[in-house]
């Protein structure tokens, strides 16, 4: 970004939410039109897989968001080497890359395992942030049929139909969604946050793709979600989402290798839960 860039203000947020629907669609429209490919893998690890499509669709976004604003940068999940190293980062700024200068985030395909096995739990998310402020975010679900977009000072909605968060306000009548990450405690129990949640609400579910897991929360479908582990691209168009449905999100750690901890919910339970995972002692 230019120097005289960096100060002149960013584009109204209705019309970068209209780049970033494109380019979720883009994305996700070729991820569907190639389900026929989905277990075209370029890395097959014991819990992760990295897909041929997963890098066809990221090119398919950021071409949409070139076209339009060719002068802004971009972070995707299929760019690895820009994965941030977490002892850098000492601040609690969601996205400190977004400092001084327009910065699109990416997940071409988020639920890339759920995607490569057929099954419908996956979207495509994309976010446009400056100054660790999230401007505008989309995230596509295209075999469910759902595209939940916000911009900032705006509603959230889902196909074009304003949503909100739910009303639950006891942890033991709550549905939470999480995911098992399981590089975070090679040697401990498995998965201490799921069980500590479980322990605490009326279900927990792991469902394998966070944006769409906190979209459930925007549209009041979930109560809460929780990851501890997971990555910038993941959550931040969803982040907005919860928060403009009336929900609430916390960055609760900076973990190495970019990793994060986050809590979004419907914000009648975040303390509580908040209480819950901050309990799990950390390998
Ligand atoms: C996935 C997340 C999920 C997490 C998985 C994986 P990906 O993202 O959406 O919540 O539990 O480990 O990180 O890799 O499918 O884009």
């Amino acid at each position: 970004m230019s120097a005289g860039e960096a100060q002149a203000p960013p584009p109204e947020p209705v019309a970068l939410l209209e780049t970033a629907v494109a380019a979720a669609r883009a994305a996700g429209e070729h991820a569907a039109a190639n389900r026929h490919r989905r277990t075209e893998s370029i890395l097959l690890e014991r819990h992760d897989v990295k897909l041929v499509l997963d890098v066809e669709c990221q090119a398919r976004a950021e071409a949409c968001i070139r076209a339009r604003y060719p002068q802004h940068d971009i972070l995707g999940e299929e760019d690895g080497s820009n994965r941030p190293d977490a002892p850098a980062l000492k601040e609690t700024a969601l996205c400190p890359q977004s400092r001084g200068r327009i910065l699109w985030v990416i997940d071409p395909i988020d639920g890339t395992v759920n995607f490569s096995h057929g099954m419908r739990e996956w979207c495509c998310s994309v976010a446009v942030v400056r100054d660790d402020v999230i401007l505008a975010g989309c995230v596509y679900a295209p075999e469910m049929g759902e595209l939940y977009t916000a911009y900032q000072g705006g509603p959230a909605a889902c196909n074009g139909t304003p949503i909100g968060v739910s009303a639950v306000a006891d942890l033991g009548r709550s549905v939470v969604t999480t995911g098992l990450d399981k590089k975070r405690h090679p040697d401990g129990p498995p998965a201490p946050f799921f069980h500590a949640i479980l322990a605490q609400v009326q279900r927990a579910r792991v469902m394998g793709a966070a944006a769409y897991d906190m979209c459930r929360v925007a549209a009041g479908r979930a109560d809460a979600y929780f990851e501890s582990g997971i990555y910038l691209w993941d959550i931040a168009a969803a982040a907005l989402i919860v928060n403009a449905a009336g929900g609430r999100t916390e960055l609760l750690a900076h973990l190495p290798g970019g990793r994060l901890e986050f809590l979004a919910s419907n914000g009648r339970i975040h303390d509580a839960l908040r209480a819950v995972v901050k309990g799990v002692p950390h390998a």
